[in-house]
């Protein structure tokens, strides 16, 4: 009897909570013009202008180049596309004869049409972006407005920001724009995506399109793994051989399409950092040469091809003649050379490796993965430093000094430490894995994350600025061309602001509210992300609903 009175009390106490009254209507009201990432230094005002097409120009005050004359453009275009989804929407409400009244905080606040945006750039163009370019720049929302920036990539950040101050409003029939005064650069220099086109192919649209996103996001690298064990679409004129390891012909890359890519993320200030991920995830370019790849034993047979043979010298033949190209192609600083999740036991279960072993004085298989990457660096040559990942630190490789480590492993503060008080540098990854899905509004987690924060108090405060930042990545196991926009964005945006804004820049930075955060995000991130998802969709990125129930108008 007294099991069924508690069984009851239980039950009534689980009714009693689950009881709620849902409101019709979105639970986050979309914000008006707020900036996602949020600018570090932002004065708003009520007073606002009006946006008509016809009565705005964008004009070019100081140094200009091709860059930001395309820029201007570009979001010349956006600004234009923005008036024309307010005058669909607002045409088929007049269908509906509904008739939303005007902004009432008229008279006072509003003052006159928006006539032109000055762009004072202050320095010759740089011809590529790069880890220590300069970001910053000064908007200042007025009829005359201006914007400023001694770098053609803080001009760029400075213009997206401008683009996303624009709302939609009195129901549908204007655009508008408030006055503010921003002072704007990033909090960390490293703010990048992961994307994967091994695993699955991604077509040229949607990898222009993820940097269309990633201009949006001010995010400025995209982490291209190109290659891996699954498939090879890199198509290599020294050896043509590696893409026949493609899923089909068609599927690849040839160099102009790579060109396209560097080209389109180069004018939105982006670099494009080539992965070649070795000695392990290689099992593709066995295809073409298997004799570069360690058979591995099981019971005295041949069960299938390892990872790299690091015992033969045509493996380093054929990474440093494919390092040329790799570097021809791609302009970056840095080459990423992998580095991860290597197989030491099929290296074990070779005896001709074991005998290798022997010959040189070796007891673990982890100094032949040093070997390896002692002899990799170095092909490298002055053109490029390396990125690798943390399995190459912990094996006790020695890298050359300006190199960076990239931590994804969940054992990330002692890691860091060790990596930073080697004096390294730093990219972070661990809390950014999208394609790790959890319910709805998983951004929150990503959002609470400060790689700093991770070390702090463990190492000297100016050895955290070599923590130079961190990627968002999205593995392609199980997204393709279908889901993969919809699956980064907006959950990517979480990892742009805690880079650009930081999270301990927008809220006290106490434990318990970071906790919360988890929970119930802040209603002020929402809403604002909310809006920027909004946005994206009306600059043609399908970023998924980032919280709960609600709608966006995109004037499809
Ligand atoms: N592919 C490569 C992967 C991963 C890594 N490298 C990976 C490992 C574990 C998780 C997610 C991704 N798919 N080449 C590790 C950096 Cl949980």
């Amino acid at each position: 009897m007294l099991r069924h009175i508690l069984i009851f009390n239980a039950f009534c106490v689980f009714f009693a909570a689950s009881f709620s009254i849902v409101k019709p209507g979105p639970k986050y009201p979309p914000t008006k013009g707020a900036i996602w990432p949020r600018p570090r230094e932002q004065t708003k005002s009520d007073s606002y202008f009006k946006f008509i097409p016809d009565s705005f120009t964008i004009t070019e005050k100081g140094q200009t180049c091709e860059i930001l004359k395309a820029a201007i453009e570009r979001y010349t275009n956006v600004l234009k596309n923005t008036y024309l989804i307010a005058d669909t929407h607002s045409k088929k409400l007049a269908n509906l004869n509904i008739n939303y009244p005007d902004s009432n905080d008229t008279d006072v606040n509003y003052k006159g049409i928006l006539q032109e945006l000055q762009v004072t750039l202050s320095t010759p163009c740089e011809t590529y972006p790069h880890l220590d370019m300069d970001e910053k720049y000064s908007l200042d929302v007025a009829a005359i407005s201006t914007l400023t920036s001694d770098s053609i990539w803080g001009v760029l950040r400075g213009l997206e920001s401008f683009a996303q101050l624009f709302y939609i409003s009195d129901g549908y029939k204007s655009v508008l724009i408030n006055g503010t005064q921003i002072v704007d650069y990033p909090k960390y220099k490293h703010r990048g995506l992961l994307v994967d086109t091994s695993r699955h192919y991604h077509s040229m649209s949607t990898l222009l399109k993820t940097l269309d996103a990633l201009e949006m996001n001010k995010m400025n690298v995209l982490h291209w793994h190109i290659v891996d064990d699954q498939s090879f679409p890199y198509q290599s004129d020294v050896f043509p051989q590696l893409s026949q390891a493609a899923y089909d012909p068609t599927l690849i890359y040839t160099a102009a399409a790579i060109n396209q890519i560097v080209t389109y993320a180069r004018d939105r200030g982006i670099r494009v950092l080539p992965e070649f991920d070795v000695p392990g995830h290689t099992s593709s370019w066995g295809v073409a040469y298997p004799s570069i790849l360690t058979e591995c034993y099981r019971f005295g047979e041949i069960v299938g091809l390892g990872p790299m043979d690091p015992t033969n010298n045509m493996t380093y033949k054929v990474i440093n003649d494919l390092f040329r190209e790799v570097q021809d192609r791609f302009p970056d600083k840095y080459l990423h050379v992998g580095g991860d999740e290597v197989e030491l036991d099929c290296w074990r279960s070779n005896h001709r490796i074991r005998k290798f072993m022997e010959d040189h004085n070796m007891t673990q298989a982890s100094e032949l993965h040093t070997l390896f990457m002692t002899n990799v660096i170095p092909l490298l040559g002055d053109r490029s430093k390396p990125i690798v990942w943390q399995e190459v630190f912990d094996e006790g490789v020695t890298l050359p000094s300006g190199s960076i480590v990239q931590v994804w492993k969940n054992t990330e503060a002692t890691e860091m430490v060790n990596i930073l008080n080697s004096g390294h540098k730093v990219i972070y990854s661990s809390s950014w894995y999208l394609d790790h899905l959890s319910t709805g509004g998983d951004w929150a987690k990503y959002y609470e994350v400060d790689p700093r924060e991770t070390v702090n108090g463990y190492v000297d405060k100016a050895k955290e600025d070599d923590i130079l930042g961190g990627e968002a990545c999205m593995w392609a196991e199980v997204v393709d061309d279908t889901n993969m926009i919809s699956r980064v964005w907006p959950r990517a945006s979480a990892v742009a602001e805690a880079l650009w804004s930081g999270y301990s820049n927008t809220s006290p930075n106490d434990p318990y509210r970071r906790w919360h955060f988890r929970r119930e995000p802040d209603f002020e991130v929402s809403c604002r992300l909310e809006e920027h998802t909004c946005r994206m969709n009306r600059r043609g990125v399908r970023a998924q609903p980032p919280n709960y129930p609600g709608f966006c108008i995109t004037g499809n």
